[in-house]
């Protein structure tokens, strides 16, 4: 399959390829969420949530393999470094008791998918202490053993935990293409240049392209 893609078509096989939706949880989509007591705009990542659906329903109808990240870290905080808990001075830490449980919690409310991308039975779903998915997750092994080589990455947000996804991918030898209106970030420059960045000089990191590109692509092969 091919996908018309920046700076030049991506091809890839279904069967090595996986799509990877990072941190696509309610404390950080929602209203009322850790998000927006950080004094986000939560409305720009919500905006990306029928596009990213659609794009999910498409690869499942397909038979891809998902993969589903929350960030999130253990109840008693082990895998949480102090620096990453007292960096900053945030009104809630880590761990603290926020509006939809504690904040980054495994298994607080806030803490889950949201509702709409749900994970179903025979996806992967990872909680990463980390920015980046493979930090202290298996997830590399896992992925190996499906012989997986291509990886599609939606989520947010696109410069933190997305862009360090990617780069940690690209690293480890995946191919990785970000999917343009499935991503979105706080800031909305950071999100134009990290699509910039990724795609730069011959897709240093990877490739962008449209939703519908891909969407075109899995018609295309059907
Ligand atoms: C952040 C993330 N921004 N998922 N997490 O802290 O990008």
């Amino acid at each position: 399959m091919r996908i018309e893609a920046n700076p030049f078509a991506y091809a890839f096989e279904l069967k090595h390829t996986a799509l990877v939706l990072i941190d696509m949880q309610r404390d950080f989509i929602e209203p009322g969420g850790f998000g927006e007591t950080l004094g986000n705009d939560v409305s720009l990542l919500e905006a990306i949530v029928p596009a990213t659906k659609a794009a999910l329903a498409a690869w499942r109808k397909a038979g891809g393999l998902v993969v589903h990240t929350r960030e999130a870290h253990k109840a008693d905080l082990s895998d949480c470094p102090p620096a990453k808990r007292h960096r900053g001075n945030p009104s809630l830490r880590i761990g603290d008791e926020g509006p939809m449980g504690r904040i980054l919690v495994a298994g607080e409310p806030g803490n889950q998918i949201i509702d709409a991308l749900a994970p179903v039975e025979g996806e992967i779903v990872i909680d990463k202490p980390g920015k980046g998915m493979f930090y202290a997750t298996g997830l590399h092994e896992l992925l190996q053993q499906r012989g997986i080589t291509h990886l599609l990455f939606g989520g947010v947000t696109t410069e933190v935990c997305v862009q360090t996804s990617m780069r940690e991918a690209n690293d480890r030898g995946y191919d990785g293409l970000l999917l343009e209106d499935c991503t979105e970030s706080y800031f909305p420059a950071f999100k134009a240049a990290t699509l910039d960045m990724i795609r730069a000089q011959g897709a240093i990191v990877g490739w962008t392209a449209p939703s519908a590109a891909l969407l075109a692509a899995l018609d295309n092969a059907a």
